[in-house]
């Protein structure tokens, strides 16, 4: 069966799913080569998810109608993704008071540095939360938003439990030799 993240990639502005939790936006479409591996967390886990490029400042209002109707659409959380001055985060977080994940984009003059500061450096009183820079930030963010939900969700604690299980006994069948 074809995944949702494959159909975003051929022929859709964005990853639809019925009745999403987690929205995931991106600044731009050269996010998603990134940003892919937090949706592809979420489909591990079981997580209805919403992937849309959206920008603070190319389409800064489109951006703040798609968050301000979040909350009345049952979404629990968001994650935004930018690079360079990386205001989008903090400007989704602004629109609305679900938590909000930043994920810091590689690359750009800083290497990513520029993205990590305009991210996390929110000034006391609008929230961040904000992950590494780059792929593990990515897919740290989904792992996050499945915490979050699992605070309400038994059956998602019991598969969050699962997955640091089979992880840990990854590493412990390493052989170097
Ligand atoms: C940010 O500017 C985006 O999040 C992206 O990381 C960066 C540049 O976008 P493109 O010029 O590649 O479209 O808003």
């Amino acid at each position: 069966m074809e995944s949702p993240v494959s159909r975003l990639v051929k022929d859709s502005d964005r990853v639809m799913q019925d009745n999403p939790l987690v929205l995931v936006l991106m600044g731009s479409k050269s996010d998603w080569e990134t940003m892919k591996h937090t949706a592809q967390t979420l489909d591990q886990f079981g997580i209805a998810h919403e992937c849309r490029v959206l920008s603070a400042h190319r389409t800064p209002a489109e951006a703040i109608e798609y968050v301000s109707a979040a909350e009345s659409r049952g979404v629990e959380v968001l994650i935004a993704a930018a690079g360079g001055a990386a205001h989008l985060a903090g400007v989704v977080a602004a629109h609305t008071v679900l938590p909000v994940l930043g994920v810091p984009m590689k690359g750009w003059a800083l290497d990513g540095l520029d993205s990590l500061l305009s991210t996390v450096q929110m000034p006391g009183g609008i929230p961040v939360g904000t992950l590494a820079i780059g792929k593990a930030g990515a897919t740290n963010a989904a792992l996050l938003a499945v915490s979050i939900l699992a605070n309400k969700r038994p059956e998602l604690r019991e598969k969050l439990k699962a997955f640091r299980r089979e992880q840990a006994a990854q590493v412990l069948a390493e052989k170097l030799l």
